[in-house]
């Protein structure tokens, strides 16, 4: 506790959120703006605003498996339907991706979704990313390309820029953290699932944030609504002069190691 403390005040990490920050925290979450899009009452062709044109593992275009349904017990309402056969449900399950929306290493957001389950399994992961930017020898760039997983980064964010030497040079997103919220509940009817999540990495930055809904196991029918993410507490300035390591679990900082490398290339010299 006082080697904790006496690191705090020597990195000047404020102490943990009291009542007043809590407050903060509630008056944030009532009248902040939500990130994405969630009551899927606004399309464009067909797609809600804010989420992808295509859905599945198989990245099929929005409408079959998942669609726009109208909801029974509130006439106007209208609510995200996943519908899909048990070879589905038993395999890969089915996903769908919001867009990307920005986020703050350090801040903490609160999501909330309403849902429904006819029996199958529900979760939500939240997945942020960073930028990384890697060479590629050659055209295995394109190959890099081909056997990416389309669903595992945001298709949007790749931008290939191709080199005079022959090498390729691509910027893409990289997926440094993930909150994984696993939804619970009796079957039919609708529950709210409410959860913080803090964004952080070691080394990389979250800068940009997806949210995955998922459902798997058996055939079923999920519906979705009222979807919220809100950035309730804002990141400290503290946050970004964290010194950069490979590892949390290693001590050396990636200036040590620098400072290392310089000091062995001095040696040789
Ligand atoms: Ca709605």
């Amino acid at each position: 506790v006082y080697v904790a403390a006496m690191l705090d005040k020597l990195y000047q990490v404020s102490p943990p959120p009291g009542p007043s920050a809590n407050l903060a925290a509630e008056a944030r979450w009532k009248s902040g703006p939500n990130l994405v899009p969630g009551d899927f009452e606004s399309l464009s062709q067909g797609v809600p605003k804010g989420w992808e044109p295509r859905a599945g593992q198989l990245r099929e275009p929005f409408g079959d498996m998942v669609s726009i349904a109208t909801d029974e017990a509130k006439p106007g309402n209208h609510i995200l339907r996943f519908k899909f056969p048990q070879v589905v449900g038993d395999n890969e399950g089915l996903m769908y991706y919001s867009k990307e929306f920005p986020v703050h290493e350090g801040a903490t957001y609160r999501f909330q979704v309403r849902y429904r389950t006819s029996g199958a399994l529900v979760k939500v992961f939240i997945k942020c990313y960073d930028n990384s930017e890697t060479v590629y020898e050659g055209d295995s760039s394109d190959k890099a390309l081909a056997k990416d997983d389309a669903d595992s980064k945001p298709r949007s964010a790749k931008k290939k820029n191709a080199a005079s030497d022959g090498k390729a040079k691509q910027s893409e997103r990289r997926e440094v953290y993930r909150s994984q919220q696993n939804l619970k509940g009796a079957a039919n009817q609708w529950h709210t699932h409410t959860q913080d999540f803090t964004p952080k990495h070691t080394k990389y930055a979250p800068k940009w944030g997806r949210i995955m809904l998922y459902a798997y196991v058996g055939a079923g029918q999920v519906d979705w609504d009222d979807i919220v993410v809100k950035e309730i507490i804002p990141a400290t300035s503290q946050a970004s002069v964290k010194d950069k390591r490979h590892s949390s679990a290693s001590k050396v900082t990636l200036k040590d190691m620098e400072e290392d490398e310089k000091k062995d290339a001095e040696e040789k010299k």
